[in-house]
């Protein structure tokens, strides 16, 4: 059964679910995938928030760009932890979305990330599933040694070629 559910509204947003998809990928944690439009499809839409429990998912990571409902109506329905992934845009730079995720009314929370922040909605859905999974929270501390490892090496490159040949 997959662990988390990550759903789009748009094909057009794949770029940065698809970041998302590949840490939790990493990490060892499942997923599917879906494309579902709020707005265009809706009793598509209901029916995989309705069903979103009973298909095991434990958190919901949704991205939507515009008047951005997709990860609001899921939180509306799903018990569970939804992440929101506002989608840049051409037209207002990804405030429309953001501000459409992120401005919910008490009682129905998303937990928001940036404009196009796949890759920490992946990290954020795995560390919500870590509370319960000793493996995956050492799996995620690995991951942030890593970056702090990546960090190290970058300034460790500066020292030696200085910053005009870096
Ligand atoms: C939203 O409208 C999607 O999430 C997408 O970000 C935006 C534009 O969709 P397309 O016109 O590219 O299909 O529903």
């Amino acid at each position: 059964m997959p662990q988390v559910g990550i759903v789009m509204g748009s094909d057009s947003d794949m770029p940065v679910m698809s970041k998302a998809a590949d840490i939790l990928e990493q990490l060892g944690v499942s997923f599917d995938m879906r494309i579902i439009s709020a707005h265009r499809e809706p009793d598509e839409f209901f029916e995989y928030a309705r069903t979103a429990e009973e298909k095991g998912y434990k958190v919901i990571i949704a991205g939507a760009g515009m008047a951005a409902h997709l990860p609001g109506m899921c939180a509306a329905i799903f018990p569970m932890p939804v992440i929101g992934i506002p989608m840049h845009t051409t037209s207002l730079g990804g405030r429309d979305s953001l501000y459409s995720i992120v401005q919910m009314p008490s009682g129905i929370p998303v937990a928001t990330v940036a404009i196009n922040g796949g890759i920490n909605a992946g990290l954020l859905a795995a560390k919500i599933l870590a509370t319960s999974d000793p493996e995956l929270l050492t799996r995620l501390k690995d991951y942030s040694a890593s970056l702090k490892d990546a960090v190290i090496d970058k300034d460790k490159k500066l020292q030696e070629v200085g910053y005009k040949n870096y």
